[in-house]
């Protein structure tokens, strides 16, 4: 009766009964942390009182900004260095990967939990493990041994049928799931994928499918731990690591999605949404500017090197700029022994460092109006970092394809071979540094790393709306990230002056003016990244409370953290009436009760309306305590 994820959650389960949308606890085996949200972590962590990790292996990445324009990251880098060794953290240098990659190829085990600050986590679901993107503070908490709260995920079974055809890839299964259930389709859910279809899929592919995932807005997805599991821990010296993981014959899910394989063709997601998604044959022929390949989507060593064999011998377009960006240093050093790196670089493409760059604004913004093709997972209006560029999410067959014609391109009609995985993967780990909890080397903070900033307690809310935004706002909205933003990652009080810059310049001076106030928004409010800062930084300048019509999950709880209250519309219609501007007082939350609506009185046009909170006790707490790192304070004390 029981499916992989329910077995999984049901070993780790610490509190709560598993029926869905019960509020359940549950111990976290590993943790992930990466710079841009890194540095946030553990300025946390070293608040909470403890000596060492709990977690049986926590890793620190360096990945996203790398880019070294100043002391700012550098600074950040060696912060997350010396703080990584004084409380047993692993360390995994700039240039050593992209966390999920490196993650996937080193640390990943069936079976496991693991929790990452950063929102494409599940892409550890390929090894048959529950791993969940959160915020910064989730993440410290977990490191410090605390169970992570959730509430139990509906199950969603995905069974895939028949077998990839030439030319199609792992990247279109994920793209027919979006197209089928949305980009809030997955929130609140796992998705479980099952079937005869998953056995020709590698780990590999499979992680393209659980990355992108997130997507969904989906808790995570995972696949079995099988006999394509087995082989890839073997190929990565890590065999000891298996162990079978499979669903009950019968087990039972919430919901089923089937897709046949054999019918499937190359897909894109079109701007600017990852579930805009039209087939590649709709846009055949339309003239591209930019390529970018990579990401933690598809830069693993088969991707790339089934890149190379499509580029081998011949040209990039004149018109094309194309640019690749390696999962790890594992896949850079691999396509260089079997000879393969020659072929990209006489190609024409430009070789890019193993880290996330183009994919979240760090350098490669297209020309303006520019048509950019990338095998990424977010095409979020201006993430390219040009604001009127339209980004299209397709496969690296796609990419490499119409590289090579500089227009749209069907690779199911150009003749390649598909690259098979390597008997062996090249095994060096000198590039993560192993912890020697040495607590008399000192921890570096320069001058741009800054305390984190508090809230005081709960107490009476009558302030005016700040601004009004519709549905799928993503995180990137409020709290952009590009090479200009994020070397203030660890300084709140700078980031904040960039809160909705793209959509609303006024937007701080406002909240400077008006000591801040409320954010009204649409459906899945905050989707996308984990990034705590989309939280923080409205914190900072005095939002008390958002009123949406729903929520991302991360960001929903980033909010309850932050002693911000996540309120939703019970009525959506009162969504319209609200303007910029209006005072609100919510009436009724010393003390907010469980099940209990809030009631809003607007006092600019004079009528109430009611709203929900959807907060279990320990969500209210810590609201009432002006955030989560307030109340574990007063736990500690
Ligand atoms: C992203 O892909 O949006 C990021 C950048 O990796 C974020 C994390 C961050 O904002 O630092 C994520 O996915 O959580
Ligand atoms: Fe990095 Fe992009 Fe992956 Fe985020 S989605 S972790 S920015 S490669």
């Amino acid at each position: 009766m029981k499916s992989v994820a329910y077995k999984i959650l049901e070993k780790h389960l610490v509190e709560g009964e598993m029926i869905q949308g019960e509020p359940i606890k549950i111990h976290i085996d590993t943790t992930l942390t990466q710079d841009a949200t890194g540095t946030m972590t553990y300025l946390q962590l070293e608040k909470m009182g403890i000596d060492h990790v709990k977690t049986d292996c926590s890793v620190s990445y360096v990945d996203h900004n790398t880019l070294q324009n100043g002391f700012m990251n550098a600074d950040d880098h060696r912060y997350l260095q010396t703080v990584a060794n004084a409380y047993g953290v692993y360390f995994s240098k700039a240039g050593n990967g992209i966390c999920h990659q490196v993650q996937l190829e080193r640390f990943d085990k069936p079976g496991q939990t693991l929790l990452g600050s950063d929102s494409h986590t599940p892409t550890g679901g390929a090894m048959g493990m529950i791993a969940m993107g959160a915020g910064g503070l989730d993440v410290a908490c977990a490191m410090a041994g605390i169970p992570f709260s959730l509430k139990m995920p509906k199950l969603i079974n995905v069974k895939l049928t028949g077998k990839l055809r030439h030319g199609v890839a792992a990247k279109d299964i994920i793209l027919k799931v979006l197209e089928v259930l949305s980009v809030k389709g997955g929130v609140g859910s796992i998705l479980e994928y099952s079937g005869d279809g998953i056995d020709s899929l590698t780990v590999p592919e499979r992680s393209t499918i659980t990355n992108m995932g997130a997507e969904l807005g989906a808790t995570t997805s995972l696949f079995p731990s099988d006999e394509q599991t087995k082989i890839f821990l073997e190929r990565q010296g890590r065999g000891s690591d298996y162990i079978e993981l499979k669903a009950d014959e019968d087990a039972k899910y919430d919901q089923v999605i089937t897709i046949n394989l054999d019918e499937l063709v190359p897909l894109v997601a079109a701007p600017h949404s990852p579930d805009n998604i039209e087939t590649v044959d709709c846009l055949v022929g339309k003239k591209v500017d930019q390529i970018c390949i990579g990401s933690c989507t598809n830069s693993s060593f088969t991707d790339l090197c089934t890149v190379a064999n499509i580029l081998k011998g011949k040209k990039v377009h004149p018109d094309v700029s194309l640019s690749i960006s390696f999962g790890s240093k594992q896949v850079l050093e691999m396509l260089a022994k079997c000879g393969v790196l020659n072929d990209l670089l006489s190609s024409g493409a430009r070789l890019l460092e193993a880290t996330c760059g183009p994919c979240i604004g760090m350098g490669q913004s297209p020309k303006t109006d520019a048509i950019s093709l990338r095998t990424f997972n977010r095409n979020f209006y201006g993430r390219s970092g040009t604001m009127s560029a339209g980004v299209y999410l397709v496969s690296p067959e796609v990419a490499a394809v119409s590289a090579i014609e500089g227009v749209f391109t069907n690779p199911m009609h150009v003749e390649f071979e598909k690259a098979q995985m390597p008997e062996s993967y090249i095994i060096d780990d000198s590039m993560i540094l192993v912890p020697d909890l040495d607590k008399t080397k000192p921890i570096e903070k320069g001058p741009n790393i800054k305390d984190l900033p508090s809230k005081s307690a709960l107490s009476t809310i009558d302030k005016k709306v700040m601004i009004k935004v519709e549905d799928n706002i993503t995180t990137d909205h409020i709290m952009p990230a590009g090479a200009k933003v994020l070397p203030f990652r660890s300084n709140i009080e700078k980031i904040s002056e960039f809160c909705f810059g793209q959509i609303d310049e006024d937007f701080f001076t406002r909240c400077k003016e008006n000591k801040g106030g409320f954010i009204i928004a649409g459906e899945n409010y905050g989707q996308g990244s984990s990034r705590e800062h989309a939280a923080l930084a409205p914190m900072y300048l005095g939002i008390d409370a958002v009123i949406a019509k729903s929520y991302a999950r991360i960001h929903q709880q980033n909010l309850v953290n932050s002693g911000i209250i996540p309120c939703v519309f019970k009525n959506p219609s009162d969504y319209e009436r609200i303007q910029l501007l209006d005072e609100l007082e919510l009436m009724n939350i010393n003390p907010i009760k469980v099940d209990q609506p809030i009631v809003v009185a607007n006092k600019t046009q004079g009528y109430t309306f009611e709203v929900e909170h959807n907060l279990t006790e320990e969500q209210i707490e810590v609201i009432q305590c002006g955030g989560l790192l307030n109340k574990i304070k007063k736990s500690v004390a």
